[in-house]
């Protein structure tokens, strides 16, 4: 199995820190944003939004930082994905995560005070979304070269 992470994306650490916890044999392949690696055609094949991380296994393109765990977790036997009902104590976490702190939270203020500086890009402007920067149009976006045109 091949994980495409990037190495500042905490979505990445997160799938990362469940690779060591369990002890699985993973490969970590870097995508390069600064060339716009995680836009190429070959990339998109994995995953049309452009995003790590990407877990390939096989012929098996997964992404989504929870799925991905999950589906690590799903095999050995661990107690990181229990097969009772606190499995879906865990997913309503993921979820909650995923609506709530990553997007609204983190997301937000995340992307315009740490990730668009660290890709070159100028603005500070805060998009009154998150999923308005997560348009490929959003100008903070474009001037952080994350999007391809
Ligand atoms: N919900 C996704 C978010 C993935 C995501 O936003 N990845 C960022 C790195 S943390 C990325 O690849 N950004 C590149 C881009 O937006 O162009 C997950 O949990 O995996």
């Amino acid at each position: 199995m091949k994980l495409y992470y990037h190495p500042y994306s905490n979505n990445c650490r997160r799938v990362i820190a469940v690779i060591r916890h369990l002890g699985i044999n993973v490969e970590l392949q870097a995508v390069d944003f600064e060339t716009g690696e995680h836009q190429s055609d070959a990339f998109l094949k994995l995953n049309p939004n452009g995003k790590v991380p990407v877990l390939e296994a096989g012929d098996f393109a997964l992404s989504e930082s929870n799925a991905i765990m999950a589906y690590l977790a799903s095999e050995p036997d661990n107690d990181l994905w229990p097969k009772d009902n606190r499995r879906y104590d865990i997913m309503r976490w993921f979820n909650w995560e995923a609506a709530h702190f990553q997007c609204q939270a983190v997301g937000a203020v995340g992307y315009q005070r740490l990730v668009v500086p660290m890709f070159g890009g100028t603005s500070q402007r805060l998009c009154q979304e998150t999923a308005t920067f997560d348009a490929p149009g959003c100008p903070a976006r474009k001037e952080a070269g994350l999007s391809r045109s």
